[in-house]
């Protein structure tokens, strides 16, 4: 049975990662269009920047919680007919041993250089201005996806969700496309559409089933 799981900032907030759109969420007293949108960077570097250094210290500090650790537990029994897309920046799902997992909105581990385009794993606070390891040029950026770019592995991902029997959304809003329609494209290819959130989620198309509750108890129970 083939299996692609998609998780959002749900999933990791038992470990202690704020998602973004609950009160007190990442987006306090900061505004979307300044802290995640190209336009904001271009205007203010230096808040972006010192927006996602604190968050990648905070992420450095926190550890996967059982969610994670069902979704890791579920590849080694199922191997390669499991891929898990998570739109989070966090690396809380490799800590927890995933290894088929594609990072569609990227990784806030990684830097991208705007001057080569390299993506070195970067455990500098990119507000310093370090210099990026293939060309020099000190014009890094945090290599996460913002609104009005393309997300990564699009292709992947879709070619696994047409194919795949069962879709799992984990600790998503549905707030956000491309990940949003997903839940259509799977029930339209046949899968079974499974929801576990704390709450139903604002989904395009109903989930065949749909149930609410912490991520940490409902993805143990679903995996075992
Ligand atoms: C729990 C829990 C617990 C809590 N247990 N559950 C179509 C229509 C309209 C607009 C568009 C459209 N297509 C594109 C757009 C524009 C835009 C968009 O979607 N805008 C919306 C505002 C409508 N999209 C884009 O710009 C995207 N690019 C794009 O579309 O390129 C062109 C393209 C064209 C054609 C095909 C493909 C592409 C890029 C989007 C980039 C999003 N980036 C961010 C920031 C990343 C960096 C960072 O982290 O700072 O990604 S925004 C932010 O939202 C982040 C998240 O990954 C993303 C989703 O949030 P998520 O994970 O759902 O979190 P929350 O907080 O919303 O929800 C948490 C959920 O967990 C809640 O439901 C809780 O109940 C639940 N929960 N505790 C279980 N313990």
């Amino acid at each position: 049975m083939r299996i692609v799981v998609l998780t959002g900032a749900g999933i990791s907030a038992e470990s202690g990662v704020p998602t973004f759109r609950d009160a007190g969420g990442l987006w306090e007293g900061h505004r979307v269009e300044d802290v995640a949108t190209p336009e904001g960077f271009e205007r203010d570097p230096d808040t972006v920047l010192r927006f996602y250094d604190a968050r990648r210290r905070a992420v450095a500090s926190v550890i996967p919680n059982p969610a994670h650790r069902a979704l890791a537990r579920l590849e080694g029994a199922i191997g390669s007919d499991l891929l898990v897309v998570t739109q989070n920046v966090d690396d809380l799902h490799e800590r927890a041993g995933s290894r088929r997992l594609a990072h569609m909105h990227g990784e806030l581990r990684r830097a991208l250089c705007t001057s080569c385009g390299a993506r070195p794993r970067e455990d500098r606070d990119l507000l310093d201005r370090p210099a990026c390891h293939e060309c020099g040029e000190r014009m890094l950026r945090p290599d996460v996806v913002w609104f009005g770019e393309m997300p990564y592995e699009l292709d992947r991902i879709e070619q696994a969700i047409v194919a795949c029997d069962v879709f799992v959304s984990i600790g998503t809003s549905g707030a956000v496309y491309p990940a949003a329609g997903y839940v259509a494209l799977a029930a339209a290819f046949g899968a079974r559409t499974v929801e576990l959130n704390l709450e139903p989620s604002d989904a395009v198309v109903p989930f065949d089933d749909a149930r609410a509750g912490r991520a940490s108890d409902l993805v143990p129970a679903w995996v075992d």
